[in-house]
């Protein structure tokens, strides 16, 4: 056997074109981002080769040492990195993790209150189709219709009406700061505990960009592949005294053998997380946000709660009379990737939309400026409003190459 050129060229091509896709697109979906070639490599080591069921010390299988090793080196720098009591580095994703949490203070059948999906929440948070709301009673808060921002006046009513056991804060497409305070407040009330999930904006946190939940969540859960630039995973923070029952509902309850390649990488990103070159790049991340959605409010497009404090920005698209699948279609022919999104009080269906959730992590690992992204808001405007032009397309696709040209990822450490 020998190298995935020569053993496999069916599965080296697919690699081969996916690089090139990467590398000549515009990426806006908000949840991804380029790993550095230090995660890559860590992720693609031989590290998978290994079983480590337990934790670090405690494991079922021998030969654990060097395993040990980077578990431990993972678990240490996450707690360093988000100042949290106990950390959990297993998860397999971030779905999981937010299962493991519910696992580790729930019983089937209790109450949680947790952001409707359909408002900026997640799949997990208690969405009709997932496990989370067929093992447990979900109610849901949504923003409020006039500001489009979380009401936390509903939040308290609803907690005093139906007396959740739980409360999950955090969102996938909310695109304002969220006030964990004022959560903990609401949970205290009712003595419920506070769960945080933090995917989105793990990477803003760590570098201080957005205001941090731990001190007020007792559960705090992220996936590490977002705006925090590490491999496809996820992680459970905590407070010390919920340990056991987090670390027992990770492994063996939902999980079996973790994998031992991604927690060295997510030990790498961690390690990467702490440079100012990092804390440097969140604080890039939210300016071309600013600046993004800043242009765009130039245009006829209407952006929900009209801009952002994070990495993200949500445009209802109703005023051009397009949805959101639409939306996707047209920035695809021009070489942006997007993903359409309900806005609040949205009337199609998920699978149609009428929204755009757009994100700069990608872009801004790239190296987008300031000017750059200037010239991409009106490339997405002009778009979307001239979509029937085909010449006009054809126009915009080679100023989208030039600029993936402009800010190459090829040679640089993210591709
Ligand atoms: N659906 C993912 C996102 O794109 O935000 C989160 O799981």
């Amino acid at each position: 056997m020998s190298s995935l050129t020569n053993w496999d060229p069916e599965v080296n091509s697919a690699i081969k074109k996916e690089i090139i896709r990467q590398e000549n697109n515009i990426n806006l979906i908000a949840s991804e981002n380029f790993v550095s070639k230090a995660v890559r490599e860590a992720q693609s080591s031989v590290m998978t080769n290994k079983y480590a069921e337990g934790y670090p010390g405690k494991r079922y299988y021998g030969g654990c040492e060097f395993v040990d090793e980077v578990e431990n080196l993972a678990i240490k720098r996450a707690k360093d990195l988000f100042n949290a009591e106990h950390v959990n580095v297993q998860p397999h994703s971030g779905a999981q993790a937010n299962m493991a949490a519910y696992f580790a203070v729930l019983k089937p059948g209790d109450t949680v209150l947790g952001m409707d999906l359909a408002h900026g929440g997640h799949l997990t948070h208690g969405s009709k189709v997932n496990f989370s709301s067929k093992l447990y009673n979900f109610v849901s808060y949504k923003v409020d219709r006039e500001s489009e921002l979380i009401d936390y006046e509903e939040v308290l009513n609803l907690a005093l009406e139906h007396k959740p056991k739980l409360i999950v804060a955090g969102a996938t497409a909310y695109t304002r700061t969220i006030d964990f305070a004022k959560f903990k407040k609401v949970a205290d009330e009712i003595n419920a505990k506070l769960m945080v999930d933090m995917s989105h904006i793990s990477g803003l946190i760590a570098a201080d960009q957005h205001p941090s939940p731990i001190g007020y969540a007792d559960i705090v859960t992220s996936t590490t592949h977002k705006t925090l630039r590490g491999p496809r995973g996820g992680i459970i923070l905590s407070k010390e005294n919920l340990q056991k029952n987090i670390d027992r509902a990770v492994f063996p309850n939902a999980q079996g053998g973790p994998m031992m390649h991604t927690i060295a990488a997510k030990a790498v990103a961690f390690h990467e997380a702490k440079s100012n070159k990092f804390i440097e790049y969140q604080k890039s991340i939210k300016n071309n946000a600013q600046t993004l959605a800043s242009e765009l409010n130039k245009s006829d497009l209407r952006l929900v709660s009209g801009g952002t404090d994070n990495h993200m920005i949500l445009i209802d698209l109703s005023p051009l009379k397009i949805t959101g699948k639409d939306a996707e279609e047209i920035l695809s022919k021009v070489n942006i990737v997007v993903n359409r999104n309900a806005i609040p009080f949205d009337t199609n269906p998920p699978s149609i939309a009428s929204g755009l959730r757009l994100g700069t992590p990608s872009i801004t690992t790239r190296g987008f400026d300031n000017t750059a992204i200037k010239q991409l808001s009106k490339l997405i405007t002009e778009s979307l409003i001239n979509h029937q032009d085909i010449d006009l397309s054809k126009r915009i696709k080679e100023q989208v190459l030039e600029l993936t040209k402009n800010f190459s990822l090829i040679n640089t450490d993210f591709l």
